[in-house]
């Protein structure tokens, strides 16, 4: 590598901290402190030290950055901008503002460069690990012996809030335990959060702690370059098998003495002293100064950045010349091809009496077969949640080729890292626990469909069925919050067919996540509806189960394992009654008005709904004239049939409902 020039980065690291000052200014709000901490570190990688190419921003082996710390997304914004991503300076001056590139905390999708949403402190952390873990799992699948096209490093950058948080934690415990040396965590290890002082907060000794997770610790001044360099380099070519902890000491602020140094530093706090600041570092009264010195050394940079991009793609096509079939699979996967799953699920046995989650490994194999890259990871659960890909091996430190991933009891993380790997955009990622446990995961969750990340949740014990784990492993509220996620597909298939549409829909979905819901519990084939309308029927999200054969009066409305309850209070209640199935209300508002109104026509007020959980959802779809049918409280611990039936989940209660009504 070559030297790096100093006075360049020097000069490179005054300008970020004017945009950062001037944008902070200009917009009244956002955070000071760590663009101004970190600008020397965000000099070093942007600057020097990171292999990206800011003209090919998905570059499948850029060094992936990300900042985890979001709220100090104008460090992140300034140095994209300098290095000469399509990011212009009218877009910085637009921080924070209506449709800008520059949101208040990074967003996926929203600016070229930025590899994950982040703002909920932590998130960056599980997310880093999740593209480490892409990483070692692309080396592994599509490098050869002759060709070495996937060797990047996966680099973040977090404060004090982000290694607090409980989902960073668990995330660096399962990178330290799986050996992913791949990965640089730089700490902006500055003793100050937002309220205070972190030693109000914190006193533990956070490299002893990373030790103990089994990575390797340096400490550096966060302001010397030549430290931050060498920490770099030396972290990048570590052979320890560890990944990389750098505690990099900073000033939080720094530029600004009225503030820096302490919490007031950590947001806007500073921005009345900003015009003498700004004089004391040199630069000119003009705003959103960048120094031409600076943009001389960014355009040359890029240049070099560029020729090793160039001599990469070169070994590319060399490799895809003689991997056809390997690159065919990696470029359809970016593409976000996939193939038709339905034709390869065979159908189940009609008589077949299983759990959907039982339905589920049954279909997740050929599934998992069809798409090479489908990942299957479990909390610890796969023996229940039944996931397991079956000839696809573990990926662990020896393998790096395994399918299924042991995350360990570590809900939240399992759903950061998802994230991480479905930022790469390279695997397809799914993972599973028991549903109850969904809200241990849930602000990755609500992050996966804010950033529309195609993540599979396969989580199962959906109900009070569960039975003898009692109330507190019963979800009764879980379905209903996860329904509130905007973007989340929440499907809960009936039957075994049901289940074979709601793994197609899920994983032919490419612009966003889906939650499946299985059951614990054995349910019957519903053979009175054809297979293609079951599966078919998944995939707009609601159908007619059972058509009326009289003048059409009552709607009874299910989902998942009560759906057989509303087909037998049919039999009782007459012609007139039609059964709609709605596994998944999503995919079906998605549906033409038209389709939605032959299915639940809007004249028929008589409309009775029963679903294993709270009532709450089911009003949009039953009205004000209609009953729903479902659990409001908590459950019970005793068998699950029992639990079921005196919690109401029977057609005696769906027959009584519809009767009572005018
Ligand atoms: C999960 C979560 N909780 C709270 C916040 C609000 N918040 C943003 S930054 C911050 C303090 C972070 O401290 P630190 O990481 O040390 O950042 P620094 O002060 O060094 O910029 C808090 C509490 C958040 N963004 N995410």
């Amino acid at each position: 590598m070559s030297t790096p020039n100093i006075p360049a980065l020097e000069t490179a690291a005054r300008d970020a901290r004017g945009l950062a000052m001037d944008a902070i200014a200009k917009c009244k709000s956002g955070h000071l402190g760590l663009p101004l901490g970190c600008a020397e570190i965000g000099a070093a990688l942007y600057g020097y030290a990171l292999n990206h190419c800011p003209d090919h921003p998905r570059w499948l082996n850029r060094d992936r950055f990300v900042l985890s710390a979001g709220h100090g997304s104008m460090f992140l914004y300034s140095w994209l901008h300098l290095s000469g991503y399509d990011l212009s300076l009218e877009e910085v001056k637009n921080f924070r503002q209506l449709h800008s590139q520059t949101p208040g905390h990074p967003e996926f999708h929203e600016t070229p460069g930025v590899e994950a949403t982040t703002g909920p402190l932590g998130q960056g952390v599980s997310n880093a690990v999740g593209f480490a873990i892409s990483s070692k799992m692309s080396e592994a699948r599509f490098n050869t012996p002759e060709h070495t096209i996937f060797d990047h490093h996966v680099v973040a950058l977090a404060g004090d809030g982000c290694l607090q948080e409980g989902v960073a934690q668990e995330a660096s415990a399962l990178a330290g335990h799986l050996g992913l040396d791949n990965l640089i965590l730089f700490y902006d290890s500055n003793n100050v959060t937002l309220d205070a002082m972190a030693n109000v907060t914190q006193s533990e000794d956070t490299a002893g702690r990373y030790v103990a997770y089994g990575w390797e610790v340096q400490q550096i001044d966060g302001h010397d370059f030549h430290e931050v360099i060498s920490a770099f380099e030396k972290a990048k070519a570590t052979t320890s098998g560890k990944p990389q902890f750098i505690i990099a000491k900073t000033l939080i602020g720094k530029g600004i003495p009225e503030v820096s140094g302490t919490n007031k530093a950590h947001g806007e706090a500073g921005v009345k002293f900003v015009a003498e600041a700004r004089q004391a570092l040199g630069l000119p009264a003009e705003t959103f100064f960048v120094d031409p010195g600076t943009s001389a050394y960014f355009v040359e940079h890029k240049k070099s950045l560029e020729s090793t991009h160039a001599a990469w793609e070169k070994t590319y096509e060399a490799w895809k010349s003689k991997n056809a079939e390997l690159a065919a699979e990696l470029e359809n996967a970016i593409a976000g091809k996939v193939p038709d799953l339905l034709e390869a699920i065979p159908p189940f046995d009609p008589s077949a009496s299983i759990a959907t989650r039982k339905a589920g490994s049954d279909v997740l194999q050929p599934i998992a077969a069809k798409m090479p890259l489908l990942i299957s990871g479990s909390a610890d659960l796969h023996g229940s949640t039944l996931n397991y890909i079956k000839d696809g091996g573990d990926f662990n430190r020896q393998n790096h080729g395994g399918r299924n991933l042991h995350f360990g009891i570590r809900e939240h993380a399992m759903c950061g890292i998802l994230n991480g790997l479905a930022y790469d955009g390279i695997f397809r990622p799914s993972g599973a626990t028991f549903l109850v446990f969904s809200d241990y995961g849930r602000p990755s969750i609500r992050l996966a469909a804010l950033s529309k990340l195609p993540v599979v949740y396969i989580f199962t014990h959906d109900s009070v069925g569960v039975g003898e784990d009692g109330p507190t492993h019963e979800p009764v509220e879980t379905v209903a919050a996860l329904r509130a996620i905007p973007g989340l597909d929440v499907i809960r298939p009936a039957d075994p067919e049901e289940t074979a549409g709601a793994f197609a829909a899920a994983f032919e979905r490419t612009d966003g996540p889906t939650m499946l819901v299985l059951c614990r519990q054995s349910v019957p084939t519903l053979d009175s509806i054809s297979v293609e309308d079951r599966r078919q029927g998944v995939l707009k999200g609601g159908y007619i189960a059972k058509k009326e054969s009289a003048d059409l009066d009552t709607i009874l409305l299910a989902t998942g394992s009560e759906l057989q309850h509303a087909l037998a209070a049919a039999e009782t209640l007459g012609g007139g009654t039609r059964v709609v199935s709605l596994p998944c209300f999503e995919r079906f508002e998605r549906q033409d008005a038209a389709y939605r109104e032959s299915v639940i026509p809007s004249s028929v007020r008589k409309r009775v709904s029963i679903e294993a959980g709270i009532t709450d959802p089911w009003f949009r779809f039953v009205g004000l004239d209609g009953k729903a049918v479902g659990i409001d409280r908590f459950g019970l611990s005793a068998p699950g049939a029992k639990v079921l039936e005196i919690l109401g989940m029977t057609a005696q209660n769906v027959v009584e409902a519809a009767k009572s009504l005018k």
